[in-house]
This record gives structure tokens, sequence and C-alpha cells, in this order.
């Protein structure tokens, strides 16, 4: 049977990469249905070549549905989800709201995929997109050497934060084109934005000529959402329960792709040929480590691909077992909709 595919934020940044990838890779689905929000409904969208008309999210929209992949915020997570689930669709949710639960998986098809067949809740989490940005290259590495501490500093892109992030950075440059004195006494930049485009920015701080170290909300000690997802969410999907993980988290002027500077120790010594063997062997990692000629990955290079992108692998001079190396992944693509789509395409090989 091709099972029947339901997507559940069909409009949104993610969305529009969803109905990309399902209508570009092998053809695995019965019908797809496509949901938003009431003020979407109506709308005309193009999935396999054709015309879908996207429903209003309603507990009549999973009937039939085999599959339903969500990407909407936590709060409609929370309450569609588990209805979803009732109505017997299998879930694969993209928010928060359930990564972390003892009863649902948490999956990256190239790290852990046997999770996705525990599922007693009928609900697959796929992980945030900052760490979904090295688990493909950081789960290759483990499953050889045996990761036991990772420090992350990230830089993420604006997309990150969905349509309207884009949007920001792209209004914000605008905002200052052509100005070339704006950058180079503080606060200048502020105040031109605060004249020019008076709205609230999805961000805490200008981003265009910026970086911003936070991303995400406010948790305690200091501590930013994204950086403590990162670190639970790397425990989960490795299977490290007590894997050592400190991130900064900072937000860039990059469209989409995030990119993340790691430095990993492992159980035992690993070489820069150790690493360049093994993420060369992993069918989704790419690896542009040849820094004499230039070549490492950058965001501008990355983004619209699927894998991950890895360079500037190092062994640490000052620590033991330790690698430094650079990875780049697009946000939209293996960072949130290519991930879901690929945990949907595992369960429906088992129909
Ligand atoms: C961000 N990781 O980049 C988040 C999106 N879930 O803002």
């Amino acid at each position: 049977k091709r099972p029947n595919l339901a997507l559940i934020g069909a409009t949104g940044a993610v969305g529009t990469v969803m109905r990309d990838i399902v209508s570009s890779r092998e053809d695995i689905w019965g019908e797809i249905r496509l949901v938003a929000s009431a003020r979407s409904a109506g709308k005309v969208l193009r999935v396999r070549g054709e015309d879908v008309v996207v429903q209003a999210l309603a507990p009549e929209v999973f009937d039939g549905i085999d599959i339903a992949i969500f990407d909407v915020p936590d709060e409609v997570s929370a309450e569609w989800v588990p209805i979803a689930a009732s109505r017997g669709a299998i879930v694969v949710d993209k928010s928060g709201t359930f990564r972390m639960e003892p009863d649902v998986p948490l999956v990256v098809p190239e790290v852990n995929p046997l999770d996705a067949r525990d599922r007693p809740r009928g609900i697959i989490s796929t992980p945030n997109c900052t760490t979904l940005s090295m688990m493909a290259a950081m789960g290759a590495l483990h499953a050889e050497f045996t990761l036991t501490e990772l420090v992350v500093a990230s830089y993420q892109a604006v997309s990150g934060a969905g349509v309207a992030g884009s949007a920001r950075l792209y209004d914000e440059i605008e905002a200052l084109a052509g100005d070339r004195t704006v950058g180079q006494s503080a606060g200048d930049v502020r105040k031109v934005l605060a004249n020019k485009l008076p709205e609230e920015s999805p961000f805490p701080a200008p981003i265009a000529f910026n970086v911003v170290p936070w991303a995400g909300s406010r948790k305690a000690d200091g501590w930013a959402s994204e950086e403590l997802k990162l670190r639970n969410e790397s425990r989960k999907i490795l299977g490290i329960p007590d894997l050592k993980v400190s991130a900064t988290c900072v937000r860039v002027p990059v469209v989409t792709t995030h990119s993340l500077a790691v430095h990993a120790r492992f159980a035992r010594e690993i070489t820069v040929a150790d690493a360049h063997r093994i993420l060369e062997a992993a069918p989704t990692v790419v690896l542009m480590d040849d820094p004499e000629n230039g070549i490492w990955p950058t965001p501008l290079d990355v983004v619209g691909n699927d894998p991950t992108y890895v360079g500037r692998v190092r062994q640490a001079i000052d620590f033991p077992n330790t690698l430094d190396l650079f990875v780049c992944g697009d946000n939209l693509r293996k960072g949130a909709a290519l991930n879901a789509a690929e945990i949907a395409e595992l369960v429906a090989a088992e129909f």
C-alpha cells in the first residue's frame, strides 16, 4: 500500500521546502494532503506537479491519513499531534513539544533509525535544526571513536526563525544599503533601523552587519533554549545520557544554513586521517577539507543541498583525543524538512 501523507504547516518556510522534497524524491506516497492554519486554508499550492487546495487544521483532516508531518509552533503541536495520533496517523513532529519525552523517539535516520520503530504513542520527534546540522557527521565519528564531550559554537541563519526571520534580514539590509557610515559607531545601526523599520524584529538586536549571541527563549541560569536543546537532543539521539555538552548559540546575517564550530572529545585517540576516512564514507556527509586550496564549507556554498558539509578538521593541540571541526547544514533541509521526510519514509517502508 502507498501510505497517505498529510503535511501540517504546509505554507511556512519549512513547509515550502517539504513540498519541494516530497515532489522531487522517489514518489512513495498515495494522497498528499496539505494542511495549515485557517488563515491559509483555500490557498492552492503545487505538490508533485499538481495543484492541491490547503485545508484548515481540524480533526477530520486526519481521516484516512497514515503519516502526518507537523511543522507548526510548539503549542499547536501540543494540541493537535495527540488528536492526529488518536485518529490513527503516525506523527512525525518537528516541534520541541515531545522531543525529550521518554516514550517518544527522537530520530536522525543516519544515526538511530531503529528508534523510530519504538513509538508507543504513535509520535516520532525530529530534532531542532541546530542539533541536526551536525548530527550526521558526529554520529558517524561517534560510531567508531565514542564521543565523550562536545563544545559547540553555532552560527545560525535567520531562516531558523521562519519566513519572518529572513524577511527581517532582507529589510534591514535594504534599510542600510548605500550608507557607508553605518556600523562605525556604537548604536548607529539601531538608530537607522528604529526610524526606518519601527516594527518589532524576531531578533533581539540588529541582525544586518552584526552577530547576536542569543537564539531561542530564555532558560534558567542564563542559558538560551537553543543551547539546552543542542545538549539534551544530542545526548538522546546518540544514546549517551552523560555526554558532556556545552554550547553557545549565535545568530548571524546568513539567510539559510546553520554552521557549527565543534570541539569534540572522544574516548580514544583520533587523527585527522581517521576522521576524513569516516566522514568520506558517511553517505550523507560531504567532506570539504583542503585549506591549502581554500576548500572548506560556507553557508553560501551549502544552501539548498541535502548533505552535512564538514571542513577544517584539526587535531586539537592542547586537548587529548580531541578534534576541532566546522560543519554546515541547510537548516530548512536536513535541519528540518528533509529529516522529517526521511523519518516519514522510514515509517512508510513498514506499510
Ligand atoms: C532557530 N533552531 O534557528 C531554531 C529553529 N528551530 O531559530
